[in-house]
């Protein structure tokens, strides 16, 4: 049982129809929430509804149904800025998801700003979507990429990071809660020593903005990632958050339809904030949709969210290594429930084939940050990873399925 007063997780799992499906005539366990969340019956019907009834471009008709399609792209924008704390609704882009809105600020940023030589520090435990983009760049124009250490408990080592904080590094670009450790790192510490030296900070918070509250003038930071479909909301829509002084610096990552304010063959002149950065048609349905997510995340509550979820990692860390030969991979003071782990000799694939037969997805792979996995010196690591309308009694299925595995691998 929570803790958390008047925490109902049958009610909340009655909301997200998928989670009373059955998988092998077992009921569904989601335990990759990581990968991707479920969504709630709210989104679902936004959706339908939209498509049904509402549908048509925006910024283009002047008949009914696009003007209104319009409204509530432009509503969507607004609860967006609400949700993360932004001075302004223009310092919220939307696009792909987090790796786009990554690759984006390592182009327009990364070209504008940096030259040869420049050196750009993240950390040992990015998701592949914080590395390569900025490895395209050093082949690009020559930037030099650092990458600060972590230590045996998946920890950022910050004496490390200080060191290399050096006055080369034009930008650093962290991750805020690493999916493959479940490490939170301390953001804001590391955003108050780049400021100190004048360097700004790109966050990754692809894995924080469904499991903590966030507000991003706190922070400071200078950009901020995510991605909608970890947040309840639809695939293929993330949000790039970026302080006003450094977008409207910025050029635009692609030229087309309302990017523009007006064309000519001889000269164009790019549209403001935050159009400016999104050209083309959109995912109209799913900005509104990721708005519905967000109306319902904050009905329930961030804080509440996350209380819940700790409950579940300390029970799912303490139940977990009680299954012999179990190891966590990741095992920082300060965690995100994600459960990354090694068992024996069993392999991750084979885990995760043998949880399937019972229903339990998890994912087992290098979870797209193989460095992680070379710095631990396992090929992959099986992780489950919770959200708040996960039980206790699933981490129990978990564990017992587990203990099936020690016994066909002994
Ligand atoms: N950054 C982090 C920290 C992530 O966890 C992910 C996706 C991304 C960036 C990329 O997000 P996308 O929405 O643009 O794909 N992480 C995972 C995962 O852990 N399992 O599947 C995707």
């Amino acid at each position: 049982m929570s803790q958390e007063a008047g925490w109902d997780v049958e009610k909340i799992r009655r909301d997200f129809p998928i989670l009373g499906e059955k998988v092998y005539g077992k009921p569904l366990t989601y335990l990759d929430n990581a990968a991707t969340t479920q969504k709630p019956q709210a989104v679902i019907d936004t959706l339908a509804q939209y498509y049904s009834k509402e549908n048509a471009n925006i910024h283009r008709g002047i008949f009914c149904l696009s003007e209104q399609a319009t409204k509530r792209y432009k509503t969507a924008r607004h609860k967006v800025q609400g949700f993360i704390g932004a001075a302004s609704d223009k310092e919220i882009i939307f696009v792909r998801g987090t790796t786009e809105a990554l690759n984006l600020v390592a182009q327009c940023y990364g070209r504008t700003f940096l030259k040869a030589g420049d050196e750009v520090l993240i950390t040992h435990m990015e998701h592949h979507s914080n590395i390569v983009p900025w490895q395209m760049l050093a082949e690009g124009i020559g930037i030099k990429l650092k990458v600060a250490p972590i230590n045996d408990q998946g920890e950022l080592i910050m004496e490390d990071f200080k060191k290399l904080l050096s006055d080369k590094v034009k930008f650093v670009s962290v991750v805020h809660v690493s999916n493959a450790l479940g490490t939170v790192n301390p953001v804001k510490e590391i955003i108050h020593l780049a400021h100190a030296k004048g360097i700004p900070v790109m966050v990754d918070g692809a894995q924080a903005v469904a499991h903590t509250p966030l507000d991003v003038k706190d922070l400071d930071c200078d950009f901020y990632a995510f991605s909608g479909h970890k947040l309840l909301g639809p695939t293929g829509i993330g949000v790039l958050y970026g302080k006003k002084e450094f977008l409207e610096k910025m050029p635009p990552y692609q030229g087309g339809g309302d990017m523009i304010r007006s064309v000519t063959f001889e000269k164009t002149v790019y549209n403001d904030l935050p159009y400016k950065f999104e050209a083309g048609t959109p995912h109209i349905a799913g900005v509104i949709g990721l708005g519905t997510a967000i109306d319902y995340i904050q009905s329930i509550g961030l804080e509440r969210i996350e209380a819940y979820e700790q409950e579940l990692l300390s029970y799912g860390t303490e139940k977990l290594l009680q299954v012999p030969g179990l190891r966590l991979i990741g095992t920082a003071r300060h965690k995100s429930a994600i459960l990354s782990f090694v068992l024996g000799e069993a392999h991750a694939h084979d885990i995760g084939t043998i949880l399937d037969r019972q229903g339990i997805a998890i994912r087992a792979g290098h979870h797209c940050a193989m460095p992680v996995m070379q710095r631990f010196n396992v090929p992959a690591t099986t992780r489950a990873s919770l959200a708040f309308y996960n039980t206790f009694e699933e981490i129990d299925r978990l564990v017992a399925a587990l203990h099936e595995v020690t016994e066909v691998f002994r």
